[in-house]
């Protein structure tokens, strides 16, 4: 059995398990996930009995014979970074990693309006005018810290994610592309090649591909 287990949500619309997943397939160890189907009163309950916060994702880990558990997507992606020195989650150059460390955090904690204007539907196209202000300037934002990421250091590294190999900034931002992607959102052209990068990569198109074979997700309590 392997030692680490991740606990997500519905992959369709959990942006948050994404988040933690993607940095936790790339590095490469094998692991477990249970799927979480937390508006079915069971599961509910079981979602409350395993995770610290009530939430997922959730990552357990088992360690020298003790039961490691990490809950919150970035959290989990700074104990792979910690475990995993060698993929470099964060880049190694410390100008790079403090931009995206602080991308990362402002995606954590930030563009309220994009995630109310834009919620995730990962297997639905649904183009349409973004009329919001603010959710049009958290579009430009995210537009402005993809080009400036990709121009300063993804493109001199060679790999195609925001600073060249992946870190946890392109786990933070993937949910930000399908996004862009359902509602038909265009941007420059650096950063729509950033967004194919995303959308085509093996990993993602795993977690895409097993999203459409998942049973539809039950309503949204009324
Ligand atoms: N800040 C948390 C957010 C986690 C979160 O809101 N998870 C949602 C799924 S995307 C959840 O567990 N919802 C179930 C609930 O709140 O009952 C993180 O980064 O992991």
């Amino acid at each position: 059995m392997p030692d680490f287990h991740i606990y997500i949500g519905y992959r369709e619309v959990s942006s948050w398990s994404l988040r933690a997943w993607l940095p936790l397939r790339k590095s490469g160890v094998a692991f477990e996930e249970t799927l979480i189907r937390y508006r079915l009163p069971d599961h509910r309950q079981r979602l409350l009995e395993v995770s610290p916060s009530g939430k997922v994702p959730l990552l357990v880990h088992q360690r020298d014979g003790r039961m490691v558990k990490v809950w919150d997507s970035l959290a989990i992606g700074e104990y792979l970074a910690d475990l995993f020195p060698e993929k470099q989650l964060w880049p190694k150059d410390p100008v790079a990693r403090a931009f995206a460390r602080s991308m990362a955090a402002e995606m954590h904690s930030g563009f309220k309006a994009l995630r109310e204007h834009l919620p995730m539907a990962l297997l639905e196209r649904r183009p349409k005018r973004i009329e919001d202000k603010d959710a049009r300037a958290d579009i430009a934002r995210v537009d402005a810290l993809w080009c400036e990421a990709r121009d300063t250091w993804g493109k001199k590294d060679g790999g195609p994610w925001l600073f060249g190999h992946f870190t946890i900034a392109d786990g933070m931002y993937a949910p930000i592309a399908t996004r862009f992607r359902t509602y038909g959102v265009h941007l420059d052209s650096t950063c729509h090649n950033y967004m194919d990068a995303v959308l085509t990569d093996p990993d993602f198109r795993a977690w895409e591909a097993q999203a459409e074979k998942d049973p539809p997700q039950e309503p949204l309590p009324a």
